[in-house]
């Protein structure tokens, strides 16, 4: 608008122009945790809800997510489970999507017949339900997500968070539940999926990532000085690698819940598929969460420090202690000299990826003995990363590169540098026929899966 004032003395005065449209400024939005799934069941020990895929517009920063995305009940990430240890937790999967799709309860051990690999009956039609129970073992953070046309359906949008509690572990001041997902970038400005972009060179160039935190790009998170927050993150982006960067963290568990002993780590890397746990002594002022330069595929770390979200801290309250973590299993097993299993991920290029040099589905079937220790060597002959993922099962870490882990940690998924032989101790307590893979959802969708029987 502009005024004209009239019979006024002073020298006329040269107004600024107003730009058309008036430009909106609005707060960065405010981040909570997803919201949870209801349970429709009062019985102690049951849990029971609905989930429905279905198609969703989604939006990046204002602009409509290019090409194809999808949610869960409406929501992305999808309604958080929380569930005891020992619950029945039974879910109805009402399929809205046009294509087949699966649920895959990655990390827990579920029976065969409720994994979700979807490689033997083809999945779950659309338009039709199926009914998924299973008792809920080991505590811990888990996700689920579809394991049919992954890189459309996971790198859509569907995804979610199981909590497993156990009544027994000490009570934050509160708990924060962290879905990061990354979401390419077209020549044209546009916001596309993870490996999506019309270079795909997510993996190599973090500067065409935008990272969203809970959906949200950039959000504002309000904490209360001194307290003390439990965060569980996870990596739900099918290709980006995170190196976490946040002051007043220390990591105290990963895929398979609490670890032996609680680390500082400075940076923590979550390759696609991960999760881990954090006390978060919130201090008294506020800082950037950020994710750092990094890089899978080897030669120097690209792009610049990007900031995930802002915390904010309002009037300090007293200081929390230390939460007095159990660390009763701090011990690592011991590494025997021998091996029963190897895995080697090799290829790229312009050829298929690899599993001891077979590619999906022509592989051969290795089988671990039922309720005996395995010893695992996965080796990593190729130029890039891969998160290694086993269904069904957990595993502990015992050596990277001839190197002991610090600490006692059971994972279900575990980031094989290159060149790197990390070695793994399975106890396998739960007979079938379980996927084996690269958890770059274009490398296992380029060939690198193979299946482990356990008998
Ligand atoms: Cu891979």
């Amino acid at each position: 608008m502009i005024v004209f004032l009239v019979g006024c003395q002073s020298p006329p005065v040269e107004e600024p122009a107003i730009p058309d449209p008036i430009p909106r400024v609005e707060a960065a939005p405010l981040l909570t945790s997803p919201a949870e799934a209801i349970d429709a069941d009062d019985t102690p020990g049951v849990f029971l809800t609905e989930l429905r895929p279905a198609p969703a517009v989604l939006s990046i920063e204002g602009e409509d997510v290019a090409g194809y995305s999808y949610a869960y009940d409406g929501q992305v990430p999808g309604p958080t489970l929380r569930v005891a240890v020992g619950d029945t937790v039974t879910t109805l999967l009402q399929n809205d999507l046009a294509d087949a799709t699966t649920v895959h309860w990655h990390g827990m051990q579920v029976p065969e017949a409720m994994d979700g690999a979807g490689w033997v009956d083809g999945g779950i039609a659309p338009g039709t339900a199926f009914t998924y129970t299973f008792t809920a073992g080991a505590p811990g953070t888990f996700w689920y997500h579809p394991h049919l046309d992954v890189g459309a359906q996971v790198d859509g949008g569907l995804y979610g968070v199981v909590i497993v509690e156990d009544p027994a572990e000490p009570v934050a001041d509160r708990e924060l539940v962290l879905v990061f997902d990354a979401w390419g970038e077209h020549d044209d400005g546009v916001p596309g999926l993870d490996g999506e972009s019309d270079d795909h060179h997510d993996l190599t160039d973090p500067a065409r990532t935008r990272w969203t935190v809970n959906g949200l790009v950039g959000p504002r998170f309000v904490a209360t000085g001194g307290e003390r927050i439990r965060v569980r993150t996870l990596n739900a982006s099918n290709t980006s690698y995170l190196a976490l960067g946040w002051p007043g963290m220390r990591q105290i568990g990963g895929d398979q819940g609490l670890w032996g002993a609680p680390e500082g780590p400075e940076v923590t890397v979550l390759a696609p598929g991960d999760r881990a746990e954090f006390e978060w002594d919130v201090g008294t002022e506020g800082f950037d969460v950020t994710t750092l330069p990094w890089v899978a595929a080897g030669g120097e770390a690209l792009g610049d420090t990007r900031t995930l979200l802002t915390v904010e801290v309002e009037e300090p309250a007293t200081a929390s202690a230390p939460i007095a973590w159990p660390t009763a299993d701090t011990w690592v097993s011991p590494d025997p000299a021998h091996t029963e299993l190897v895995y080697v991920f090799q290829g790229g290029g312009e050829g298929d990826w690899l599993i001891n040099g077979e590619a999906w589905p022509d592989v051969t079937r290795q089988v671990a003995a039922l309720g005996a220790d395995t010893i695992v060597e996965v080796r990593n002959l190729s130029a890039t990363n891969h998160p290694f993922h086993l269904h069904g099962q957990r595993f502990e870490v015992l050596s990277v590169d001839g190197v002991p882990v610090p600490a006692r940690r059971i994972e279900d998924t575990v980031d094989i540098g290159i060149r790197q032989r990390v070695r793994l101790l399975l106890h396998a307590d739960n007979p079938g026929d379980w996927l084996l893979h690269c958890h770059l959802l274009g490398h296992e969708e380029g060939g690198m899966m193979t299946v482990l029987g356990v008998e």
